[in-house]
């Protein structure tokens, strides 16, 4: 059975921006598309444990609610399949399934997520996603996630990011973390496949995350951080569909659809087919 876990909140608040993705993409047939892969389904919802007080506890204190549904469906022999606001439900995904000391995460994004409070110009805390889970930041709370590990950045795979700020692209080289640019991504023995293979030689299982601005901005408006120069949609879709064939796929993320920025549906389209492949990953018992 696959176990979409639905976490419908943008900095830790409810059913705004983002957060308003992951209904919206239930609402139009999400469901559905996973049992077409051949899998049961059940729509878990996680809530924020206790009252809003502050956007960065609050985004903290998700993440552990998430971990424990993640931890629950994994003991139950469920697939988990995360679909949330923002690209933190990375955090909740990987200290869910425990991604332990030879796992791997692939990231699809437009960006790096891997900004620092010291290097962020924008104060943007999903920004610093990755940062957090490689251990770049926020130590302390990220250890305030039970099973939470910071993982090192070589068994991060970036793909598809092309809209990165200086910090960040500093940050990416000084840890070398192996990253693939959207040209990367496509066509038969592509980079993508030569570094998931790489990364399947030292790697016992991923999580798969998508940040659905990682599409080219031509294939529609995910968010307001859309951006330009991204792969094309059907290249996406056969390097996730690819994935499961080199690695074990222990869980994935779809996050960051913006409903009110995709004025001509096209976003949420996309947004399905990758949802699609992303359900294709699941391996259930
Ligand atoms: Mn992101």
């Amino acid at each position: 059975m696959v176990r979409l876990i639905c976490v419908p909140y943008h900095l830790g608040r409810e059913g705004v921006g983002m957060g308003a993705g992951p209904d919206r993409m239930l609402a139009a047939g999400a469901e559905a598309l996973v049992r077409g892969q051949g899998h049961s389904v059940v729509v878990d919802r996680v809530a924020l444990p206790g009252r809003f007080k502050h956007e960065i506890g609050a985004y903290f204190a998700l993440q552990d609610a998430v971990a424990r549904h993640v931890r629950r469906a994994v003991r139950q022999g469920d697939f988990p399949f995360v679909l949330g606001g923002n690209c933190g439900c990375v955090l909740g995904s990987a200290a869910g399934i425990g991604l332990g000391e030879h796992g791997g995460v692939i990231w699809f994004d437009a960006h790096g997520d891997m900004n620092t409070p010291e290097t962020s110009a924008s104060g943007f805390l999903d920004g610093m996603s990755m940062a957090v889970l490689t251990g770049q930041c926020w130590a302390t709370l990220a250890t305030s996630i039970p099973g939470l590990t910071a993982l090192p950045a070589d068994r991060v795979l970036l793909a598809g990011a092309r809209a990165l700020d200086d910090g960040e692209r500093d940050l990416i080289r000084s840890t070398r973390m192996p990253f693939i640019a959207p040209d990367g991504l496509g066509g038969e023995g592509s980079e993508f496949t030569a570094a998931v293979r790489h990364f399947a030689e030292r790697a016992d299982g991923v999580h798969v995350h998508i940040d659905l601005d990682v599409i080219d901005l031509g294939d529609g408006r995910a968010n307001e951080f859309a951006a330009a120069g991204g792969p094309p949609l059907d290249t996406l879709v056969t390097a996730v569909r690819g994935i499961g064939d080199q690695t074990p796929v222990k869980s994935v993320s779809l996050t960051s659809y913006h409903p009110s920025c995709d004025d001509d549906g096209r976003a949420l389209t996309a947004g399905l087919r990758l949802l699609e492949s992303l359900a294709g990953l699941a391996v259930t018992r």
